[in-house]
């Protein structure tokens, strides 16, 4: 039975919250190939030749530590969002690594270790997995820019010659991840452990309406094609239009805005905004894009407005491999009994893409107060070591 070394573990996660730690709460702003993201990852491929793995960089900046045998894969992504929580992503790593040591010390099963690039989705949408497991072409994934024009293109190059091949799949014969929930399920129920069963799909698109600017206090209000208007009308509409499609799991945000000219004085004559929806259903992720496009252009008309759609992104939803589940139903229902359930993934993760190539599964455990995405996202350390006992277990039981 392998025993992980719960200090260690704990550890290695401080010391890797160190790279890009904010200055509020336990936080870090570590977005994908930042100098905090890339010594980040110079680290852990320090911590991964340590453990005795083979430690390799592909052409995106995925790093992963390769057992010399075919083996299960475990990890997640380390870089952050813009104001991101030091457990997201982390925490699969750090576990991930913390068993290798483990198996390794104690002649235990090969176990590899991945930490995936941009999952947080700077340029893409788990934009390091998606080109890995073919979801997404390098070639088309260079062409993509985060929101200040850099290229996803020039954003890696920044990695120089740490590079390699892509690493083949067939390499491993599953794919686990411990992640936190970031939700409130399991901490408002007292439970310890979610297995996952299935991860929602998701579609980014933005939309700009343009209508003209002018000044604020000599052009009157029926004489404007105030683009703020336009939007604040859209939301109304679309959340009206919404209702009839939509179940109480179906999520949907406008997270970002960008006015302009963004002046108090100024009548704005643009707005870009993101436009996020996720659901459990394919089906129903094509009918909100219906809704969302035929919403936008009533809007365009009526508030005679110029509308543009950017390029659709996203991911469908995925169901979890069965065997590797019941391996973590098993192990969780010994060491966390009665304080476990198995749950849909309502955040996107990189095991949606890695889902297309081999086996995969997902375990969770808690978020305080169900925050995350935030500076101020926790667990408690206890959870965590719960966590990563669990998916110990899982590994000794699928060896
Ligand atoms: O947005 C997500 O669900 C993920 O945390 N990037
Ligand atoms: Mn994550
Ligand atoms: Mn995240």
């Amino acid at each position: 039975m392998l025993q992980v070394n719960p200090e260690r573990f704990l550890k290695t996660l401080h010391q890797l919250r160190e790279f890009g730690a904010a200055r509020v709460g336990k936080g870090v702003v570590r977005p994908a190939y930042s100098p905090q993201d890339i010594a980040a990852r110079d680290w852990i491929a320090q911590q991964i030749r340590s453990a005795g793995l083979d430690a390799r960089f592909d052409p995106v900046g995925n790093l992963f530590g390769l057992a010399t045998d075919k083996s299960l894969l475990l990890g997640s992504h380390t870089d952050s969002q813009p104001e991101g929580g030091w457990l997201d992503g982390a925490l699969g790593v750090m576990a991930a690594l913390e068993i290798t040591r483990a198996s390794k010390e104690q002649g235990g099963p090969p176990v590899s270790v991945v930490n995936f690039q941009d999952e947080e989705g700077r340029f893409g949408v788990t934009t390091g997995s998606a080109v890995w497991s073919g979801q997404l072409s390098l070639e088309s994934a260079d062409q993509l820019e985060d929101r200040s024009g850099i290229s996803f293109s020039d954003a890696r190059k920044t990695l120089g010659d740490r590079c390699g091949d892509f690493i083949d799949p067939r390499h491993f014969n599953g794919f686990v991840e411990m992640h936190i929930e970031q939700g409130p399920s399991l901490d408002r129920a007292w439970q310890k452990i979610g297995v996952v069963t299935d991860i929602v799909g998701i579609r980014d698109l933005n939309i700009t309406f343009c209508g003209a600017q002018n000044h604020a206090g000599t052009t009157p209000m029926d004489a404007r094609q105030d683009a703020f208007q336009a939007l604040a009308k859209f939301n109304q509409l679309l959340n009206d239009r919404f209702r009839n499609i939509v179940t109480p799991q179906t999520v949907w945000t406008i997270g970002h805005v960008a006015l302009h000219p963004n002046a108090a004085s100024i009548v704005p004559g643009k707005v870009m905004f993101s436009m996020q929806w996720r659901d459990g259903d394919a089906h129903r992720l094509l009918q909100m894009e219906n809704v969302v496009r035929d919403t936008a252009s009533d809007i365009a008309r009526d508030q005679n407005m110029a509308l543009s759609f950017g390029v659709m992104r996203g991911l469908d939803p995925v169901a979890m491999d069965e065997k590797l589940q019941q391996a973590l139903q098993t192990s969780a229902g010994e060491i966390a009994p009665n304080a476990w359930r198995s749950m849909v993934s309502g955040a996107l993760h990189d095991a949606t893409n890695v889902a297309a190539l081999m086996p995969t599964a997902m375990l969770f455990v808690p978020s305080i107060n169900g925050i995350s995405h935030d500076f101020c996202e926790d667990t408690s350390e206890d959870d965590l070591v719960v966590g990563l006992r669990v998916l110990a277990r899982a590994v000794d039981r699928l060896s």
